[in-house]
C-alpha cells in the first residue's frame, strides 16, 4: 500500500515545549507545510500554554496513548523514553512518526534518514523513520559527497557543540552561570556535571566501557548506517562549549583514492545542503553564530593534510536545532508528501 497522499495533513509535535519541538513549529510555519492542523504535545507541566502558528494560538494537549487518533505525522522530540512507549501507539494509529531520539536509530528495520544523502531509505509506506544525531547529520551531509567520488577510509572528529542540544535548561544554565561569574557568585550546575561558563567540557551523554561516550559512539554507528558502509573508521571526540546555538566541528578525512582540498571544495560548492563559507584572506570560514538560524551546512578551512597522502581537514559548522533536528525531520515530511 502506498502512502496516501493529501492536499493538507494533520500533524502533531510531541514535545512541542521543548528546544527541538519550538524548532519544529516554526520550520513548519516557514516552510509552508501543507498543515490542516497542528496538534501540540508535551508533558502535563505544560498544560495550559499555548503557542503561536500561522497566527492562530495552539493549546498544548498531554500526551497519552490516544493522541494520535487521526494523525498524519507525528514529529517526535522528548527524549527516548518517550519515543520507546508512544512511538508504538502512533504507528497503530496509523500515523507516521519520525523521531528525533536515539531510541530506534540504530534498529536493522528502521530507516535512519538524511534526506541529502540517503532519501531512497525512506519506505513507500512509511512506520518510524529516525533523525539522526544533530552532531552525525551536519558530519555526513559533507562526508556523502566525498565518499562517493574518493572512497572514505577513515575520520577523526573533534565536536565543539553548543548547550542547546541539551534543551531548554541547558540554555537556562549557561545564561545564569555567565551572569553569575562576571557577577562573582557561586556557580550552580544541574544539567552538565561542571560549570560550562567559560569552560569546555569532553563529555557529552554517558561514557561507555570502551572510554568513548554515547555521543560519540552514535557518530560512529550513525554514520556507518547513513553511509550504507560499515567499513568506515570514525574516531570521534565530543565536547560541550558555552555557545548557544550552532554544533562546529573539526574533521579530518582519509581516503582510498587521490584527494585535494581544492577538488573537495567545488564538489562540497555544487552538492546539496551545503554553503561553502572559505576564504581565509578574508577571515571568513563557518561560525556558529553565522549559521544559527540558517538552513545549509557550512563548510570552511578545507586544506590538505600536510601530515598524510590522501587526507584533507575541514571545518563544518551548522544550527543544531534547525538542520541537526527540526529541519531535517521537517525535510523527511516533505520528502514523503511530495514523491
Ligand atoms: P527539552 O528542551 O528539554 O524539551 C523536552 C520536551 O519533551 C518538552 O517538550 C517536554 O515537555 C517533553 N517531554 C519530556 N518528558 C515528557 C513526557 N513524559 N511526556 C510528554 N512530553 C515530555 O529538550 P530538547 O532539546 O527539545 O530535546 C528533546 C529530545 O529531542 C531529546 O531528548 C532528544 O531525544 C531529541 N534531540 C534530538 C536531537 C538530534 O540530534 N536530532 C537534538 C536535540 C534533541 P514539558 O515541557 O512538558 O516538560
Ligand atoms: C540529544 O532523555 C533522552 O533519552 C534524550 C537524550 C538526548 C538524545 C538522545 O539520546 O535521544 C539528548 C539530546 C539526543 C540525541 O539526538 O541523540
Amino acid at each position: 500500500m502506498a502512502f496516501n497522499k493529501k492536499q493538507k495533513y494533520i500533524v502533531g509535535i510531541v514535545g512541542a515545549t521543548g528546544a527541538v519541538g519550538r524548532r519544529m513549529l516554526t520550520t513548519l510555519e516557514e516552510r509552508n507545510f501543507p498543515v490542516d492542523r497542528l496538534v501540540l504535545l508535551a508533558s502535563p507541566r505544560s498544560a495550559g500554554q499555548t503557542f503561536s502558528f500561522r497566527g492562530q494560538s495552539i493549546p498544548v494537549e498531554i500526551l497519552t496513548e490516544n493522541s494520535f487518533e487521526g494523525l498524519d505525522f507525528a514529529l517526535f522530540s522528548a527524549g527516548a523514553s518517550v519515543s520507546l512507549k508512544y512511538a508504538p501507539f502512533a504507528v497503530q494509529a496509523g500515523c507516521i512518526v519520525i523521531d528525533n531520539s536515539s531510541a530506534f536509530r540504530m534498529d536493522k528495520n528502521i530507516p535512519l534518514v538524511v534526506p541529502e544523502v540517503n532519501p531512497e531509505a525512506i519506505p513507500e509506506q512509511p512506520g518510524i523513520i529516525a533523525n539522526p544525531n544533530c552532531s552525525t547529520i551536519q558530519m555526513v551531509v559533507a562526508l556523502h559527497p566525498i565518499h562517493a567520488r574518493y572512497r572514505i577510509k577513515r575520520v577523526v572528529v573533534s565536536t565543539y557543540q553548543s548547550v542547546s542540544g541539551s534543551g531548554q535548561k541547558a540554555i537556562a544554565e549557561l545564561t545564569t552561570q555567565t551572569i553569575g561569574v562576571l557577577d562573582n557568585k557561586d556557580c550552580v550546575s544541574q544539567v552538565y556535571p561542571h560549570q560550562i561558563a567559560f569552560n569546555c567540557l569532553p563529555h557529552i551523554d554517558v561514557f561507555l566501557d570502551n572510554g568513548y561516550t554515547k555521543e560519540e559512539m552514535k557518530m560512529v554507528n550513525e554514520t556507518r548506517k547513513i553511509l550504507g558502509d560499515d567499513s568506515i573508521q570514525v574516531s570521534p571526540t565530543t565536547v560541550r562549549v558555552p555557545v548557544f546555538y550552532s554544533h562546529s566541528e573539526s574533521v579530518n578525512v582519509e581516503t582510498e583514492e587521490p584527494i585535494s582540498a581544492l577538488d573537495v571544495k567545488k564538489l562540497l560548492h555544487d552538492s546539496p545542503g551545503i554553503r561553502i563559507v572559505d576564504d581565509p584572506d578574508k577571515n571568513e570560514y563557518p561560525l556558529a553564530i553565522n549559521a544559527e538560524g540558517k538552513d545549509e551546512v557550512m563548510v570552511g578551512r578545507l586544506r590538505d593534510d600536510i601530515s598524510k597522502e590522501r587526507a584533507i581537514n575541514f571545518w563544518v559548522v551548522a544550527d543544531n536545532l534547525r538542520k541537526g533536528a527540526a529541519l531535517n525531520a521537517v525535510q523527511i515530511a516533505e520528502h514523503i508528501i511530495q514523491r
